[in-house]
């Protein structure tokens, strides 16, 4: 479970006295809205992914803001859009399951594009969700100051970089929450395993480095983590979905393999504070995001069980770099 590195503080820690709030507040919307961006704003923190390319969130990331009485238990979740194969599908599903267990549902919709079209008419859902749900619009720093003027009248509009508008939402945000003790130490920021952020930190490097097409049949395993080493050991295989897409991620002379490793080690780094060194491998799994097995290995459950997702081994890697 991440926690601050450092001792900056993004507010005085004072523990509740009383009456402290907790809540659960997911930020959705469609792919490339600023989601992500946003949520690594708010916990001050990059914890979830961030690409210009749509679809970079595959599962929902956690992170936590502890500030005086109040603590933010934010959930960046997938963008919602209309699945066309069986990995989309189980994003969605993932991410309107967690829309629903929450106290407040942050409706993200870039600035530039206002109005935003209803929730319902974005997530393609029959019902409205039985959860409260703000309108939040996104990337204001590209509005003009008329422009931002006018929708600043009527609605939320943040910028990631700009802190005021980041105090203002987290205002409105507190004033959802009930009141509830901590759930968690004012210094954790996260809930996920480390596991999870160097799959999430390779997929990131993948979605930089690998041209338009190639992210999206991306993805990456842990084989062994010892936390215990200075520095950190991590093995990963990094897969994709056929043969001739392995000389792409590995590249001339390895470089391109090692340009992956090399951002997601620094962006670990970042998160443990600790060195790390971290091996990586590819392979190729046929069409893995339309396979179900896969998809549970990987940590993508079938909608209908809230079982963990496998870890089935496997007994030899293919051609590294
Ligand atoms: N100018 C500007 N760009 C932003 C802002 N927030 C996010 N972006 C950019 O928008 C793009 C998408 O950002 P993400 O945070 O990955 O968006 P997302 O909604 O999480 O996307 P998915 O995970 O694909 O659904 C990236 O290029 C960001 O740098 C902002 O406040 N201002
Ligand atoms: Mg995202």
């Amino acid at each position: 479970m991440p926690r601050r590195q450092t001792h900056q503080s993004l507010g005085p820690k004072i523990l509740p006295t009383m009456s402290p709030r907790t809540g659960h507040v997911a930020l959705a919307g469609a792919p490339n809205v600023g989601k992500s961006t946003l949520l690594n704003a708010l916990v001050g923190q990059h914890l979830a992914i961030v690409s210009a390319k749509p679809q970079a969130t595959r599962l929902p990331v956690t992170g936590i803001r502890t500030e005086d009485d109040t603590q933010y238990i934010f959930h960046d979740l997938p963008g919602l859009l209309d699945p066309a194969y069986l990995l989309q599908e189980r994003m969605r599903d993932l991410a309107l399951e967690t829309a629903g267990n929450m106290d407040l549902v942050l409706y993200l919709h870039p600035a530039s594009e206002a109005p935003a079209p209803p929730l319902e008419q974005i997530a393609r859902l029959t019902a409205p969700l039985s959860v409260p749900t703000l309108t939040v619009y996104t990337k204001g720093d590209l509005l003009t100051h008329e422009q931002l003027a006018a929708l600043e009248a009527q609605a939320l509009v943040v910028a990631a970089d700009w802190q005021p508008s980041l105090e203002r939402l987290l205002a409105r945000v507190r004033s959802y929450l009930p009141e509830r003790e901590f759930v968690y130490e004012p210094d954790d920021i996260g809930t996920q395993p480390l596991r999870f952020f160097a799959v999430e930190y390779l997929r990131e490097a993948a979605f930089g480095l690998l041209g338009d097409e190639l992210p999206y049949s991306f993805t990456a395993e842990v084989e062994e983590f010892r936390e215990a080493e200075r520095p950190i050991y991590i093995r990963a295989t990094l897969f994709v979905e056929r043969e001739s897409q392995k000389g792409i991620v590995i590249g001339r002379g390895g470089a391109t393999i090692r340009a992956i490793g090399a951002h997601a080690r620094a962006r670990l780094e970042d998160l443990l504070g600790a060195p790390v060194y971290l091996d990586c491998w590819v392979k190729a799994l046929p069409n893995w995001r339309k396979n179900a097995a896969a998809l549970t290995r990987f940590g993508f459950p079938a909608a209908s069980t809230s079982a963990p997702a496998g870890t089935s081994s496997r007994s030899s890697h293919g051609s590294g770099a």
